[in-house]
């Protein structure tokens, strides 16, 4: 408890002159990025508020004089007295680094995520921040210029019971040195990502610059998705060809682990487009929920082929890359303490994530394919053919390769490439040293004892990885 109390002091301590001086640290750049993600963070919260059940409404408004606001209609943030610093709430999470998580507590929160710096760093870096909070029939006002309260805490009575948060910022040029103008079609299709995200929050976004935009009326555009994640894979696939109209989906939640899948296979695609988030943070690097879908995806759809019949007896199992051409799916998992790995820390990290999505989804997808028979069906034909296409893709990339390998090396005078494929009319010489060309003789194709055929570089490749072949027939 100790080195906890002393913990906490040293953020208290930290003040926001730290961010200041390296901003990087905190937003990871200056730049265009960096200028975006200061109304990221603010979203965050207001989508935190949403996730604790709390919040429906969230309005951007991008302002003439270049500031933004970021309203919702949460519980507000609270304006109370804070026993350790003797502020209020309010201040608190605007001056000290990390204060908002340490209320509110339980639940997932967005804000926790990829740099989760909160509310304070974004206070830290613009010229002044306004707060209004509506809670108890009051509404409460404060200014902060760069980082600094620059009046006291006000408050008003007001006539409704309007609750929520208000906050306005202008980016400091100081830190901003490549300028603060926000470009409405990053931040638009952010936020349609988090309504897509967080079914039934609907997010509002204005645009008031009109001397910008060279109109005379604001640029007005509401994300809202009751159908979340599904909808989002309808409006990825709304050019393509479903091979089965209705989205497969899968919620769940073990051991505090909220998953949730959508999938959607199309005739007309040969690629896979699968996009991973965790706490509605777009991994693009992967992780253990990714790793997880993967292999239960190919476990389950090969279970299910075999039961079905579509693959027999001594067939091989259907590869991951087979059952996911066509397919378009999205995975979105909420984890209550992240680990975001790699340089840009977009890798989930959590090792129980994999094992929870694969049991969730393997779970819900066989009795799905099960109860809708013809879907399996079509997703196993579909896979089936790619198997065979990529077969066939080989054996021809392998036989310019061997042709090219003999066109471009002559055999040595006394032997012959064989003209034959099959093994009971060939021979094979095996010859020694350069001048006898090693290495052709590598791409000569044998049989082997389970009637498949492969080159001899193929087998001596698989041995050297440790795999055993027995019994050739030569
Ligand atoms: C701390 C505690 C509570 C809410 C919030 C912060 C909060 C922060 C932001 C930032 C933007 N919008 C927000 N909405 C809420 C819980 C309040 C309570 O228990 O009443």
């Amino acid at each position: 408890m100790t080195s906890n109390y002393s913990a906490e002091q040293i953020q208290v301590l930290e003040g926001l002159e730290a961010v200041r001086k390296r901003p990087g640290m905190y937003i990871g750049s200056t730049g265009p990025r960096g200028l975006h993600h200061l109304v990221y963070e603010v979203v965050d919260n207001s989508i935190d508020e949403a996730l604790a059940g709390y919040c429906t409404h969230i309005e951007i408004d991008f302002n003439p004089d270049g500031s933004v606001t970021v309203t919702d209609d949460g519980r507000g943030i609270p304006v109370d007295t804070h026993s350790k610093t003797g502020k209020s709430a309010l201040e608190t999470v605007l001056t000290v680094l990390h204060a908002g998580g340490k209320f509110g507590g339980g639940g997932y929160k967005v804000s926790g995520g990829l740099h989760g710096v909160g509310v304070s760093v974004v206070n830290a870096l613009s010229e002044w921040v306004e707060v209004t909070v509506y809670r108890d029939k009051k509404q409460y006002r404060q200014r902060y210029e760069r980082g600094t309260p620059a009046t006291e805490l006000t408050s008003k009575s007001i006539k409704e019971t309007r609750t929520g948060t208000s906050v306005c910022f202008l980016p400091d040029t100081l830190i901003f040195t490549t300028g603060i103008e926000f470009d409405y079609d990053t931040i638009a299709s952010r936020l349609r990502e988090l309504a897509y995200l967080n079914a039934g929050v609907k997010i509002t976004l204005s645009d008031n610059r009109l001397e910008l935009l060279k109109r005379d009326t604001p640029r007005v555009e509401t994300y809202c998705y009751e159908g979340g994640i599904r909808e989002y894979i309808a409006y990825m696939n709304n050019d393509k060809q479903p091979l089965h109209e209705d989205i497969i989906y899968v919620f769940g939640e073990r051991n505090n682990v909220q998953i949730e899948v959508a999938l959607q296979w199309c005739t007309d695609a040969y690629s896979d487009t699968i996009l991973g988030f965790a706490n509605n943070i777009r991994t693009v690097d992967g992780g253990t929920h990714l790793e997880g879908l993967k292999t239960v995806l190919t476990r389950t759809l090969n279970a299910i082929a075999r039961k079905r019949n579509k693959l027999k007896e001594g067939d091989a199992n259907l590869g991951g890359e087979n059952i996911r051409e066509g397919l378009t799916a999205v995975i979105s998992v909420k984890v209550p303490d992240p680990e975001f790995e790699g340089q840009t820390k977009t890798k989930l990290g959590n090792t129980e994530v994999r094992g929870i999505v694969d049991s969730l989804v393997g779970e819900t997808l066989t009795e799905y394919l099960e109860f809708n028979p013809g879907i399996a069906d079509s997703v196993i034909e579909k896979a089936i053919q790619a198997f065979k296409a990529a077969e066939a893709a080989r054996r021809a990339r392998d036989l310019v390769r061997r042709k090219s390998v003999l066109e471009s090396s002559p055999l040595p005078g006394k032997l012959a490439d064989c003209s034959s494929r099959d093994p009971h009319e060939s021979e094979i010489f095996l010859v020694e040293g350069d001048s006898a060309g090693g290495c052709w003789i590598s791409f000569t194709y044998i049989s082997l004892a389970d009637g498949s055929e492969k080159t001899i570089k193929e087998i001596v490749d698989e041995q050297a990885e440790g795999k055993e072949h027995f019994c050739y027939t030569i």
